[in-house]
């Protein structure tokens, strides 16, 4: 509508591990900014996802999915950068899923309950509901919970009612010019974001116990006009870790360099050469020295 004041601000999105968070940010930006996979702990980093509309400019904060503080400092770290995520935003997403509230919902709320700013509830996945009118007694027992600002039914992945979510964002940002310039859509540099593309394969490929055991580390990142040239060190934290990524004569390391490639060179529309090694550092995750080697500091939280 013409003659409405431009809108513009921050909103995080909480939730727990798995549940569908970078898939919904992905869908809302329009581009693949965040990567996602089907096992729990995908997002590591605060990432930001930038929309502009004629009227609104939403940044949106994906955070890694909150579960229980302790084990590892890497789990530590992404546990704080969740919460941190929440401070300094105009409204907070949380996001359940639509088959009713989990256990691991509960710290997820703790916080939401303690913020000044709107929540929004987002229940998600409501494609996989055999019968939608299931959906009204969990919007009820939900609002019994904590008093929502409003309660959206969403599917992340079929697009379904994002419009609906997206214009009752807007709504609750303050008049205001766009904060980043229009055609921006992420903080992150093209160098972070193709370690994450590598690190989304490395999701996609192998079992629960590799991807957490694994960093990656862009070591080389040169762009010219007609090709992208990328050298990456995957990181494990034990030697039969490192066997298992590579696989019988480098085959399953040759895979997921294959896809990676076909992903970058996707995202960018010219030739990617991917040269990757697998090297061991013990213990990485539970060392703050490689973490923050790996990216993983506190800087930017
Ligand atoms: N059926 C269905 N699956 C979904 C939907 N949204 C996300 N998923 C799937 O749920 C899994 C987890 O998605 P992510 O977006 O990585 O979840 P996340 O909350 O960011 O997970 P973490 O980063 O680990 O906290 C993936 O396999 C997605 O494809 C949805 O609306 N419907
Ligand atoms: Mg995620």
């Amino acid at each position: 509508m013409s003659g409405q004041a431009h809108r513009s601000g921050m909103v995080a999105i909480i939730g727990r591990p798995n549940v569908g968070k970078s898939t919904l940010i992905n869908a809302l930006v329009g581009e693949r900014i965040s990567i996602v996979s089907r096992r729990p702990q995908t997002t590591r980093h605060r990432i930001l996802g930038i929309k502009t509309t004629p009227g609104a400019q939403i940044v949106y904060v994906d955070t890694p999915g909150l579960h229980e503080p302790g084990g590892r400092q890497l789990n530590r770290y992404m546990s704080r950068l969740a919460a941190g995520s929440v401070a300094g935003v105009d409204a907070v997403m949380l996001m359940i899923s639509a088959d009713g509230w989990h256990p691991d919902d509960e710290p997820v709320l703790d916080i939401a309950r303690r913020l000044t700013v709107p929540v929004i509830l987002v229940i998600n996945k409501i494609d996989r509901l055999k019968d939608r009118a299931t959906l009204l007694p969990l919007i009820r027992a939900s609002s019994e919970r904590m008093s929502f600002a409003q309660i959206v039914p969403v599917s992340a992945r079929a697009g379904d009612n994002l419009d609906t979510l997206e214009r009752a964002l807007i709504t609750f940002l303050p008049e205001q010019p766009s904060i980043y310039p229009e055609d921006q859509l992420t903080d992150k540099s093209p160098r972070f974001l193709a370690g994450e593309v590598v690190r989304e394969q490395i999701c996609a490929l192998y079992g629960q116990e590799v991807p957490h055991a694994v960093a990656v580390e862009v070591t080389r990142y040169k762009r010219s006009k007609s090709r992208l040239d990328i050298e990456a060190t995957i990181w494990a934290e034990k030697e039969g870790q490192k066997a298992i990524l590579i696989g019988k004569a480098g085959e399953r390391l040759k895979q997921v360099g294959m896809r990676a490639r076909q992903a970058l060179e996707k995202q960018h529309g010219v030739k990617v050469d991917l040269r990757l090694w697998v090297k061991v550092r013990k213990g990485w995750s539970d060392d703050a020295r490689a973490l923050a080697r790996f990216g993983y500091h506190e800087q930017g939280m």
